[in-house]
């Protein structure tokens, strides 16, 4: 019998995009797919390859009868509920943070360690953070070549990481300053926003304007200048590429983009690179699409990429002053790669277990 599918969190932001793609694929090998949502969601109709489907209110017995689960919901609800659904017989596939530095929960990125979905003694498996896995399919190439040693990183990251509500903030933002001249005085956005009735007291992005601006602090704040996103993308590319002792520094900056993140990556490797030789090692990888024309103005941007599901890779150039290192640019969809599309392809990876 084929296989049932769960999706938890089924009218979130992320949630949608995972149904986009479930409509969007030729075939799929599930029999029943199931749409689980907090209370206050339960009985909306969601269509579903071609069949309404009625969301169910999360509960244990929701996941009676379910094979494999993915979760798209925030940390303290996949904390407590992964456990519960892998308790009744299903197997999880987290996307939130709550298991995935646990040694008894694989981290998966399908192009770098699918092997590893096999190792889950506890029934769950983990999807990286949005921000760690749009580098993930180059960085995990380059290391498969070349041995990575050293990782630099800037983010330019999505409104849309934080959620609906951050979509929801930037425009308004956006709204309430455009056409007005601001931007060339301090403080002059700040107070176009209060007086607009848009509070920075309570925002996704640190009580900070997102609008005609950048804001240096992404996810929260952890102590010795160190922001959550920051470390998640040590740590995670850590446990990811299989190198304990990768030596990673993140600084993670959200930007007025409303969707797909960028990231400027500096990575040393233990043996000779070339640009040349990096670009043979992305055309080979079928989930990477290399724009590298600077002098004709060809290079990946949010804004010409978003809802595509590839990793773009370009500016790919060997770094002036430092051995063995490249610099390249890297734009990915964080609500498709970096979230709903590899927690699907880890759940299509799970499926013929179930044929
Ligand atoms: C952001 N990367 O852009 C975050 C969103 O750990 O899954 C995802 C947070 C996470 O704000």
């Amino acid at each position: 019998m084929a296989p049932t599918l769960a999706l938890v969190g089924a009218t979130g932001a992320v949630g949608t995009v995972m149904i986009d793609i479930i409509n969007g694929r030729e075939s799929v090998p599930w029999g029943e797919i199931r749409l689980i949502a907090s209370p206050r969601s339960a009985g909306k109709k969601i269509t579903v390859r071609g069949e309404e489907l009625t969301v169910i209110a999360l509960s244990p017995e929701a996941f009676d009868g379910v094979d494999v689960a993915m979760f798209d919901v925030p940390d303290e609800v996949s904390a407590e509920w992964a456990p519960i659904a892998a308790e009744r017989g299903a197997i999880a596939v987290d996307n939130s943070g709550a298991f995935r530095m646990n040694d008894e929960v694989p981290l998966v990125v399908p192009e770098v360690n699918a092997d590893k979905v096999r190792e889950r003694p506890r029934g769950i498996i983990a999807n990286p953070n949005c921000t760690t896995l749009s580098m993930m399919a180059a960085l995990g190439a380059l290391h498969r070549e070349f041995g990575l040693t050293e990782l630099v990183v800037a983010s330019y990251q999505a409104a849309s990481g934080a959620g609906q509500p951050g979509i929801d903030r930037l425009q308004a933002e956006l709204a309430a300053v455009s056409g007005k001249g601001l931007g060339a005085k301090a403080g002059d956005v700040r107070a176009e926003l209060e007086s607009s009735g848009l509070s920075l007291s309570d925002t996704p992005f640190a009580g900070t304007p997102l609008a005609l601006n950048v804001v240096p602090a992404a996810g929260s704040y952890k102590g010795d200048g160190w922001f959550s996103e920051e470390l998640k993308v040590r740590n995670e590319s850590r446990k990811i590429l299989g190198i304990p002792d990768l030596k990673v520094s993140a600084t993670c900056v959200r930007v007025p983009v409303v969707t797909t993140h960028s990231l400027a990556v500096h990575a040393t490797f233990a043996r000779e690179v070339t640009v040349e030789a990096a670009h043979k090692v992305f055309e080979a990888q079928p989930t990477i699409v290399l724009v590298d024309d600077p002098e004709n103005g060809r290079f990946p941007s949010p804004a010409e990429v978003v809802g595509g599901d590839p990793t773009y890779v370009g500016r790919v150039r060997q770094a002036l002053d430092f051995p063995n290192t490249l610099d390249f640019f890297v734009c990915g969809d964080n609500l498709r790669k970096g979230a709903a599309l590899n927690t699907y392809e880890i759940a299509e990876q799970l499926a013929p277990e179930f044929g």
